[in-house]
């Protein structure tokens, strides 16, 4: 469903924090990035499964509670700079809330958008699930 065991290399000092992650660590090519910030308390983003995409989540700033889930499995992450990158398989549903004031989360996915590969609906996911 997801790892959490990617290595970043972390430089922080009295002058502040530089950290890295090398794309071999990313066990798919990156086509796209895209990062989310601005989100106000009462939002919730993602609400949705990706039929093929594969993602890593990187918080850069904040903090936020990411929900992972199917429908045998659902584990609640938080988020923040010092948590692990988290590489997210396909067919995983995602729920993001709680976004910190100064929250920014980038996030590197396998494919560039293509709304076809969203699966939005709950019920049709958990159909979607069965058939696989
Ligand atoms: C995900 C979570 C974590 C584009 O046109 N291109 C893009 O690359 C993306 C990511 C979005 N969009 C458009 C589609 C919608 O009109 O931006 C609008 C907002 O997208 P969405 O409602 O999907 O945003 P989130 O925050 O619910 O979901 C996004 C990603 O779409 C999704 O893959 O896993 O962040």
């Amino acid at each position: 469903m997801f790892e959490t065991n990617k290595k970043v290399q972390v430089f922080d000092d009295e002058f502040g924090n530089l950290r890295t992650l090398n794309f071999s660590e990313i066990p798919f090519s990156v086509k796209r990035l895209y990062w989310i910030s601005c989100v106000p308390r009462y939002a919730v983003r993602g609400r949705h499964a990706h039929k093929t995409l594969e993602q890593f989540f990187i918080m850069l700033s904040g903090s936020v509670n990411l929900v992972l889930k199917n429908h045998k499995f659902e584990t609640t992450l938080k988020l923040t700079v010092d948590s692990p990158i988290i590489v997210l398989m396909s067919g995983v549903w995602r729920e993001l809330s709680e976004f910190s004031s100064n929250a920014v989360l980038m996030v590197g996915a396998s494919e560039e958008y293509d709304e076809s590969d969203y699966i939005r609906d709950w019920d049709e996911y958990v159909n979607w699930l069965e058939k696989q």
